[in-house]
């Protein structure tokens, strides 16, 4: 070994990095804090939200899903790695829609907009942003401004919280149609949407952070504590909408 990576391995008092497998499974384990656990989506899953919780929820979380291609925009302008911004292109567009034969396909916001009007707003209600609580309005700005400060490899470990999301669109699914079988069905092709593009989204990203932050132990627990910080976000936002809608 070089004297170099001795030195490197010396900052870190020479722990040596978890293997992949067992970095893996500490990333997931973090899904025990992942927002599908919050009370607000419990009741969500168990049927027991109102017309009224249920529009402050799609209202609020439209402010998340317009910063999406916001946040990931900022990832490409801070990534000088072409292959990386190939793959990572495809997440604005999944959101902002593509041009696909001359037709431009809605996109992800479009659809959530419908997620809207099938809850009962009008689009104006949600575009308008007149029902975000403050605390989600922060939360959403600490994760686009991780995005933009940090460097791009940590904003695409932050991204790592879509591992649990398959999971809740899922449930979604499964539930919505008898749970609230006042909400148009046609409102929820944003969930499905987002079965695929989430797990492809997800084997681009775990296969980044597993090799990137693999270099040392100490790399793999700031993984780790990126994780936290956008569960947090995440959870900062069912809180906040929890609050304005009890
Ligand atoms: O609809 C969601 C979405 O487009 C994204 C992008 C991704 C990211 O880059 O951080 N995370 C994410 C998530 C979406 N939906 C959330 C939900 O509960 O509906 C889950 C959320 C995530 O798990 O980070």
């Amino acid at each position: 070994m070089s004297h170099h990576q001795h030195a490197v391995h010396q900052i870190d008092d020479g722990r040596r990095p978890w293997s992949a497998d067992e970095f893996e499974a500490r990333l997931r384990d973090k899904g025990s804090s992942y927002h599908i656990h919050h009370p607000f989506h419990v009741m969500m899953a168990e049927g027991q939200l109102t017309q009224a919780q249920m529009q402050g929820w799609v209202a609020n979380r439209y402010l998340y899903q317009t910063a999406i291609p916001i946040k990931d925009a900022a990832i490409l302008s801070n990534c000088p790695d072409r292959d990386i911004r190939r793959e990572w292109i495809e997440r604005i567009l999944d959101h902002d829609g593509r041009l696909v034969n001359g037709v431009q396909e809605p996109g992800g916001i479009e659809a959530w907009l419908k997620l809207g009007e099938a809850v009962g707003l009008t689009r104006d209600d949600v575009t308008s942003e007149r029902l975000v609580a403050p605390a989600a309005r922060f939360a959403v700005q600490a994760y686009v401004n991780f995005a933009r400060q940090q460097p791009w490899q940590e904003a695409i470990a932050s991204s790592l919280t879509e591992l649990f999301a398959p999971h809740i669109h899922q449930q979604r699914l499964d539930l919505w149609p008898e749970a609230y079988p006042w909400i148009q069905p046609e409102g929820l092709q944003y969930f499905r949407n987002r079965l695929t593009q989430a797990r492809r989204d997800v084997q681009h990203g775990l296969r980044f952070t597993l090799g990137y932050f693999s270099q040392t132990r100490a790399l793999q627990e700031r993984a780790l504590d990126i994780l936290q910080f956008k569960l947090d976000v995440l959870w900062q936002i069912s809180d906040a909408i929890e609050k304005a809608y009890p």
